[in-house]
């Protein structure tokens, strides 16, 4: 037998020996990887549920009871997937977490405004939020009203007076993105449209248009006020911060379609199956749960073409994406 007869079998074990090694050293770095994730979301959503909590007014100081339904809006609940954005964003332009704290709990903040507005008879009329009654069904539709009223004001309040931003260019423009992204050209706006085409069939390019400003805009803004959150933040990682905010917020709004129609009511938080209860235009109505999909799918790597320019200090941007298109709730 030819030396090289006889070292084959033995180098064949040895390649699969690494093959198996490499393999099981990839698991374990994935899976560490994921776990090292999971636990940055944990951590990140405590720290926000702090930063809100720290920040919103005392429900023992007057007028009690809206602050007891304002902190019952906005604590305890939600994936705080916008804050994620912001962190997630800050720290790929190089901001401070400290820094990016206040903007992103901006963006929460009027996000649950919205919530209670969408949710009360006039608007989605949902009594059922994060798992609890609505602020409506628990505080009644003026107490509700008033809640997202003060809330939106106590948003731009916590930005305008953030001490850690110390220039003020910087402030006036969170505040302008903020106010762009939540006014009648973006999430009032959109929800406008949402109302008016209620059992009217949109096409796709007019449902595209509305949750762009309905969802999309306070997702980019979330990202936005994230990278800006740093002091001089690069122009170009910015920019492929918005390129990503936008792919992703529109993913984000289809998933919540596909959801919608998919997953029941206890997964969601929230009322399942409204959207064709109200017999609304979705992503799953015009194109089909399988093509929404695939629109998740094409929007995803979008986003990750967005950031194909940097390496591993976009990795939590990417990962964040994949939590967004790949979330159950
Ligand atoms: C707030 C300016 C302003 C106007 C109010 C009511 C309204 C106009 C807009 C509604 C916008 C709205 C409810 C959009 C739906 C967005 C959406 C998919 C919400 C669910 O977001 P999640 O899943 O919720 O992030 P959690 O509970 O996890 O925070």
């Amino acid at each position: 037998m030819k030396i090289n007869d006889m070292l084959a079998p033995h180098n064949d074990q040895i390649a699969n020996d690494q093959i198996a090694n490499d393999q099981s050293r990839l698991k374990q770095a994935n899976s560490d990887q994921i776990q090292s994730f999971d636990a940055w979301i944990v951590h990140m959503q405590a720290r926000m549920e702090k930063v809100l909590d720290a920040n919103m007014p005392s429900a023992s100081i007057s007028p009690m009871r809206l602050h007891e339904a304002m902190r019952y809006s906005v604590l305890g609940g939600g994936k705080r997937v916008r804050a994620l954005l912001a962190y997630g964003a800050g720290e790929f332009c190089g901001a401070q977490l400290d820094k990016i704290d206040l903007p992103a709990a901006s963006v929460e903040i009027i996000h649950a405004f919205s919530l209670v507005h969408d949710d009360m008879p006039c608007m989605d009329d949902d009594d059922l939020r994060r798992g609890k009654p609505s602020a409506h069904k628990q505080y009644g539709d003026a107490m509700a009203m008033l809640v997202g009223d003060a809330l939106q004001s106590l948003a731009f309040a916590l930005i305008s007076q953030d001490k850690l931003l110390n220039n003020a260019t910087q402030k006036l423009q969170m505040l302008h993105i903020l106010a762009l992204a939540s006014g009648s050209r973006g999430m009032a706006g959109g929800q406008a449209i949402d109302l008016e085409s209620i059992g009217i069939p949109l096409t796709r390019a007019e449902l595209e248009h509305m949750h762009i400003q309905k969802t999309g805009a306070l997702i980019r803004a979330a990202a936005l006020l994230g990278a800006y959150s740093a002091d001089k933040p690069d122009e170009d990682k910015v920019k492929a911060v918005d390129h990503f905010a936008k792919s992703i917020g529109l993913a984000f709004q289809v998933v919540d379609d596909i959801l919608d129609a998919k997953a029941d009511t206890k997964t969601l938080g929230k009322t399942a199956g409204k959207d064709a209860y109200h017999n609304k235009s979705t992503y799953v109505t015009i194109l089909g749960v399988s093509a929404a999909q695939q629109l998740v799918d094409e929007l995803h790597a979008n986003a990750m073409a967005a950031l194909s320019f940097y390496g591993s200090e976009a990795d939590l941007l990417r990962q964040l994406a994949n939590f967004i298109t790949q979330r159950s709730f």
